[in-house]
């Protein structure tokens, strides 16, 4: 049976007590989630761009739990698959989940910070090395590999009463169209209220509609864990730069009641790790002016 952890203080087991759990790596050294330094992270050539198999699949998501410590949305077995991206390995992708603040979702939730940043949420996509099953993926270096997107709160476009507006745009923000798979999914959240409660998904969404057009050249890589008990040193960690945007109203569809207070780890000591970068010019150039 998993060992009672919380993020809050409803249980004895909060953050600071992890690495007292039975089997617990918590304590170690290559922990995540980490503040990212901008100055200090190193240029490195090798991190190109990914291969993103099957990430349009529109029936790829089958299922999204409520875990009692996020929303998981799992994935059919062996379908969706991520290489490139200097990663050295065809990982295959087997579920998504999201982490948040517990009420306005307006600032703080993410679990990576960026020079102290915090965004409102952050997207984990969970991908274990192909040739490995997941209790081999989680004690082997580099066995999992987690692609962390920020998302950013978008207003909601005020419908015409712009008196400055000289323009009615339909604006056309840097995730593109992504609202209506954002409204699709965050349509089942209220269905999956309680802890352990799930739901089968029969709606189409594909991970590249729910990404939209975020930059996907553009990112960190550093060696860290799983962010949640028995935090596994055993992941590679992509922390892309460009946050998704995704309307307020929806981001405050994720629950914000039981468990659900501030559902992300604190950053943990860097130690004597690099965080690597993308080079400059792979900024998308809709970041210049
Ligand atoms: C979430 O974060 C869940 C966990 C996940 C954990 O609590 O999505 O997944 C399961 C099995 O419920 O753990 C092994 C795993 O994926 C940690 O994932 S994270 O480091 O990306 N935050
Ligand atoms: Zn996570």
């Amino acid at each position: 049976p998993s060992p009672p952890w919380c993020y809050g203080d409803h249980c004895d087991n909060s953050p600071s007590h992890w690495h007292l759990l039975r089997l617990s790596h918590c304590g170690g050294e290559r922990q995540s989630p980490i503040n990212i330094e901008k100055e200090k992270a190193e240029v490195d050539s090798q991190l190109d761009h990914f291969t993103f198999t099957k990430f349009d699949d529109k029936h790829a998501i089958v299922n999204i739990t409520n875990t009692g410590h996020t929303v998981k949305c799992i994935l059919k077995d062996d379908l969706v698959e991520v290489s490139g991206g200097g990663l050295g390995h065809v990982y295959s992708t087997i579920q998504f989940h999201f982490h948040w603040g517990s009420t306005s979702h307006d600032s703080t939730g993410s679990e990576h910070t960026v020079d102290s940043k915090r965004y409102p949420m952050e997207m984990h996509i969970v991908n274990k090395r192909k040739d490995l099953t997941l209790e081999q993926a989680v004690k082997t270096p580099n066995g999992l590999a987690v692609l962390g997107f920020f998302i950013e709160s978008k207003a909601t476009p005020k419908s015409s009463s712009g008196s400055s507006g000289h323009q009615t745009t339909t604006s056309t923000s840097s995730s593109g169209s992504n609202e209506e798979y954002w409204k699709k999914l965050t349509e089942y959240l209220p269905i999956i209220q309680n802890i352990s409660s799930n739901v089968e998904v029969s709606a189409e969404i594909s991970i590249d509609d729910l990404l939209g057009d975020v930059n996907r050249k553009s990112y960190y890589r550093y060696n860290g864990s799983l962010t949640t008990p028995s935090c596994n040193e055993a992941v590679v960690w992509t922390v892309f730069k460009e946050p998704i945007e995704v309307d307020h109203n929806l981001m405050m569809m994720f629950p914000t009641h039981a468990g659900y207070s501030d559902v992300f780890r604190p950053t943990q000591r860097l130690h004597t790790r690099t965080v690597f970068t993308t080079s400059a010019s792979s900024f998308s150039g809709s970041m210049l002016p």
